[in-house]
């Protein structure tokens, strides 16, 4: 059966480029059968070969000049277009032969509040679940997280993308090779615990001391049993271990037949 895996993640957090360089490795290492998707009509540059590209059906450019919209404003009308054109997306390459493939990646826009947190993105996830079970790779960049509250705000946006959802979401933290506080984006992934306890003595004042530990608290209690991997898209470290926790997820919540 088909993995089909949606790479969501803040604007910048490397979910492109996380998505040329896995699917070149699984093409390269596991000789399996990739299809890559783009669903970001802002894109301007591609560094992989999209086999159905969203841009085809229409750009944030066209949007913004035929409406008379700004960029955000254009983004929203693109996700109501999206599901405008729902059906005869499924139509296309690689949805319409998914028997071809071992792996469907899916790229999307990083305004998640234009699709992700919109209505939209429920049509499109019931419209992929129907040819099998969804994964989606939440892409945190390890060079934002400075302090705790970064680390648990950018996790906890996994968190209601679960929530928003109802899927099952592997947090992987991206751009190791530049992270600008290793050893607290390191807590995420081995030792969320610590974080919890290390934001309770947050010598901050007033409410993020409260309010970031029970973020945490909550963070960890809808994790599930998948350990978060630390990758670069850059330097190609970890993507073995993001394909171990992407199999591992799909095996856990799908059936593999
Ligand atoms: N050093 C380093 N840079 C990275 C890594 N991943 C992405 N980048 C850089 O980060 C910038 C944004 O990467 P993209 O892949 O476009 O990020 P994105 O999440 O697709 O961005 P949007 O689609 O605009 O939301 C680019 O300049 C990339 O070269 C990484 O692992 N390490
Ligand atoms: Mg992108």
């Amino acid at each position: 059966m088909v993995i089909i895996v949606t790479f969501v993640g803040p604007a910048g957090s490397g979910k492109t480029s996380l998505i040329n360089a896995y699917g070149s490795w699984l093409r390269k290492e596991l000789f399996l059968r990739i299809s890559l998707v783009n669903f970001d009509p802002g894109v301007e540059y591609l560094p992989y070969k999209p086999d159905f590209d969203i841009r085809e059906f229409f750009t944030l450019k066209e949007i913004m000049e035929k409406y008379k919209l700004g960029p955000n404003g254009a983004f929203l009308k693109a996700s109501e277009m999206i599901i405008d054109y729902l059906d005869e997306i499924f139509s296309r390459e690689p949805f319409s032969n998914i028997e071809n493939y071992d792996l469907i990646l899916i790229d999307t826009p990083g305004q998640m509040e234009a699709f992700i947190f919109r209505p939209s993105s429920t049509l499109f996830f019931r419209k992929l679940e129907k040819l099998s079970k969804p994964i989606i790779v939440f892409v945190i960049d390890a060079s934002a997280i400075q302090t705790i509250s970064d680390a648990v705000t950018l996790w906890f946006l996994g968190v209601l993308t679960q929530a928003k959802t109802g899927l099952t979401v592997v947090p992987v933290i991206n751009k190791i090779d530049i992270a600008s506080n290793v050893e607290l984006a390191k807590l995420i992934v081995e030792k969320p615990e610590e974080l919890f306890k290390l934001a309770k003595n947050y010598s901050s004042e007033g409410l993020i001391s409260e309010v970031v530990p029970e973020l945490i608290s909550i963070a960890l209690k809808t994790k599930g049993a998948y350990r978060p991997v630390m990758v670069s898209a850059e330097t190609k470290e970890g993507l073995e271990e993001l394909h171990f926790l992407i199999h591992e997820a799909f095996c856990s919540c799908g059936d593999l037949t």
